[in-house]
């Protein structure tokens, strides 16, 4: 495989084989574009169908959570997902699990690295962030219109090259991983797939199984941990994430806290 042909997506392989009823039929693909993300709300207010991606060989505005910044060079996998779905917007946050959940199982199933899932949006690989989620809502009230699930896969680079600090330690890629490139359409089409899978699972028989197949990932359970959140710094044992995704922290006086919102870093004892 040329180096060429690894970082460049190819439209015409995108939905080759896909096995799919929904997710993927429709694909808006661009070379460069700000964000996937605001691509498909943008898509979703004008009515577009649930299933439609949007996908970009690199962004120039990706984002994280909280606007942050999501470093999106080429030869990565960056795609957002349209969804319509009945719920409350304080259970949106679900949907991060299940599309961690679908990486964190694909990356396993595909390549057989110990992936690990960190709360809320991360999956990781031997601690370093491989893919971030971000899922966002459009409401009305208490009724969400649409969902769109961006996910960010650092696929065919090399981040000592390619990030600079503190990315660099942080982050891996799967060519780093693997020492190889992958096929990005390939993982691409498993990656929907895995998502149509747990996604018509959490919504005909709910978040639990979805959530219990999360865990079994997350190794930072059961750990000393540091949250960073809107309150500043917290630091305890991460005890659990309950059924509406909200950790479980024990302080470090005993008192248990529900955290909503907030960052993660393991704690060296
Ligand atoms: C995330 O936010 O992890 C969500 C990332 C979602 C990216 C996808 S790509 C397709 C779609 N379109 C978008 O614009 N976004 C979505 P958060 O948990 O807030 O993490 C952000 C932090 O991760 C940054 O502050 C950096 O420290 C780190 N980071 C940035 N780029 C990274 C990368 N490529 N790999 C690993 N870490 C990165």
């Amino acid at each position: 495989m040329t180096a060429l042909m690894s970082a460049k997506i190819r439209l015409n392989q995108l939905q080759d084989g896909l096995r799919t009823k929904r997710f993927g039929r429709k694909i808006l693909f661009y070379h460069k574009t700000g964000s996937t993300n605001d691509w498909a709300k943008e898509l979703a207010r004008c009515g577009t169908r649930e299933g439609t991606v949007v996908i970009a060989e690199t962004q120039t505005n990706g984002r994280g959570r909280l606007d942050r910044k999501w470093v999106s060079p080429i030869g990565g996998l960056w795609f957002s997902l349209i969804l319509r779905l009945e719920l409350h917007p304080s259970e949106a946050l679900k949907l991060t699990f299940v599309a961690g959940l679908a990486v964190a199982k694909v990356l396993h199933d595909m390549f057989d690295l110990r992936v690990e899932t960190k709360w809320p949006n991360d999956v990781l690989v031997k601690g370093r962030k491989i893919c971030g989620i971000l899922t966002e809502m459009n409401t009305t009230g208490e009724t969400v219109n649409f969902v769109v699930v961006g996910v960010g896969v650092n696929t065919n680079f090399d981040v000592e090259k390619t990030f600079q600090e503190p990315l660099k330690r942080t982050a891996t890629s799967l060519e780093n991983e693997l020492g190889r490139k992958v096929r990005l359409e390939e993982l691409f089409k498993s990656l929907l797939e895995e998502l149509e899978n747990l996604y018509d699972h959490f919504t005909k028989e709910g978040f639990d199984s979805i959530l219990k197949e999360w865990k079994s990932y997350a190794s930072f359970l059961g750990h000393q941990v540091e949250i960073t959140g809107p309150a500043g710094k917290l630091s305890g044992l991460a005890l659990d994430v309950n059924n509406d995704g909200v950790l479980i922290l024990k302080l470090e006086d005993g008192r248990m806290r529900h955290v909503f919102v907030g960052d993660i870093s393991l704690q060296v004892q």
